[in-house]
């Protein structure tokens, strides 16, 4: 599905509901999980006092996310985010009806501390998001793509923590002509998503999905400098690529951070979970063109929201790119934020970052 962002949403104020929503978040999830033990006392027989802790957790979670919808004004992210718990928590034998319950009772505790008006909008994306929690979509395949065989096997290298062999496999690979970023696009891109895959369907632990990711980023270091031109284009353009603070997904904006250097930019890579104050003297110190805004969890994006925010007072020039999987499924949220351009992928990153900042007279080298 693919909506505007404000579809069926009656007019609000984005950042006063959200800001709102954190301040409500520890007293409503500590509130909902205490009612939700009461009606089902056979959770703490069973799990004991961590089931109060997992409870008071999901539940900040929920909110969470329902926070990244409302400050991106966006019913299909909320819907999004309630099929993957759904799905989640089924994997490891809970009730898509347990997360309805507990959605039910986070929207009539967050009534009180509501105006009317923000209760319609809560109310609308509660509405579709526990129609979601039922929704039954294919599981996503990897693509087919020339690299599917290398993909196919280096997935498996990595699921076994095999380092050396994954390294081999990439490789090969390239000895056989593939490029780097075809590598990283269609080999390291598509295992990742597809150990996420496996994660949440509950077949591999978090420590095999962390030493997957572990090698994926010490093959991904090995092979990034035989990417690089001979020599930076003149005169090359200055670019951010950060992730935002809370994200801890670091290997999209690494990635993007690679590519733009390859097309002739001089990039900063600002790692991922960068402090606003950072950012935002990076930005000056380098004055730059572009700032590249990595997110992946739509819980973030009030983070994104409000560096965009914070940085625009500083620079009139600069550019604002944002990617990564909480803007993935809604490409129109980029308007929506206030950036400046969205992209998808990799290539995409590199044509929308050529367009929002054409090459600088300022800087232009003489007779370049
Ligand atoms: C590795 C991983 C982690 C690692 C990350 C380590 C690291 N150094 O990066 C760690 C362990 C930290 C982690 C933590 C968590 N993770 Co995680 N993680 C993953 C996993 C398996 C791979 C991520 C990745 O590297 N993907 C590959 C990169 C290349 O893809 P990408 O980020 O989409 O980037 C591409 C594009 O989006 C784009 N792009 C990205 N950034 C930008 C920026 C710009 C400007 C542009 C133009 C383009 C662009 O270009 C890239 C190349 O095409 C994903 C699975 C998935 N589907 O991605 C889950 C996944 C993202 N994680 C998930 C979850 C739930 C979590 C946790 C909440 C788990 C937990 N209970 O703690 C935490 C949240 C942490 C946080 N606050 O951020 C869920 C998110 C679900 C959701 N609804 O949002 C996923 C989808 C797994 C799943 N299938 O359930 N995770």
């Amino acid at each position: 599905m693919n909506d505007s962002p404000q579809r069926d949403l009656p007019p609000y104020d984005r950042t006063a509901l959200g800001d709102r929503l954190q301040q409500l978040t520890p007293e409503i999830a500590e509130q909902v999980t205490r009612a939700f033990l009461e009606r089902h006392p056979e959770w703490l027989s069973k799990y004991g006092e961590r089931a109060r802790k997992f409870g008071i957790e999901d539940a900040r979670f929920h909110i969470d996310f329902l926070r990244g919808a409302v400050e991106a004004g966006s019913v299909q992210a909320f819907e999004d985010y309630c099929e993957w718990a759904a799905r989640l928590l089924q994997s490891r034998a809970v009730a898509s009806r347990f997360l309805v319950e507990n959605l039910m009772q986070i929207e009539t505790a967050l009534g009180a501390g509501l105006s009317p008006e923000e209760q319609a909008v809560i109310a609308r994306m509660m509405e579709a998001g526990r129609a979601a929690c039922d929704r039954d979509k294919a599981r996503p395949a990897c693509p087919d793509t020339p690299l599917s065989l290398t993909r196919a096997v280096y997935l498996q290298s990595i699921l076994i923590g095999a380092r050396a062999g994954s390294v081999r496999i990439v490789e090969e690979a390239l000895k056989n002509g593939a490029g780097v970023f075809d590598i990283y696009a269609q080999v390291f891109q598509e295992s990742l998503y597809e150990v996420g895959r496996l994660w949440q369907e509950g077949k591999i632990s978090v420590s095999v999905e962390h030493r997957a990711t572990a090698i994926t980023q010490f093959v991904m270091a090995g092979i990034y400098s035989r990417a690089m031109p001979a020599r930076p284009s003149a005169p090359p353009r200055q670019a951010i690529v950060t992730g935002v603070a809370g994200e801890l997904h670091q290997i999209g904006a690494n990635m993007v951070a690679d590519v733009l250097e390859n097309a002739g930019w001089n990039v900063e890579f600002l790692g991922t979970d960068a402090p606003h104050a950072g950012i935002v003297d990076a930005v000056r110190a380098q004055d730059s063109d572009l700032l590249c805004i990595s997110a992946t969890m739509l819980s973030n994006v009030p983070n994104v929201v409000s560096l965009i925010r914070d940085l625009r007072p500083h620079s009139s020039r600069l550019r604002v790119l944002i990617g990564g999987s909480a803007f993935r499924s809604k490409p129109e949220l980029w308007m929506a934020i206030g950036a400046d351009g969205f992209a998808a992928d990799l290539s995409g990153a590199v044509e929308v970052a050529n367009r929002l900042s054409p090459r600088r007279a300022d800087r232009e080298t003489p007779g370049a």
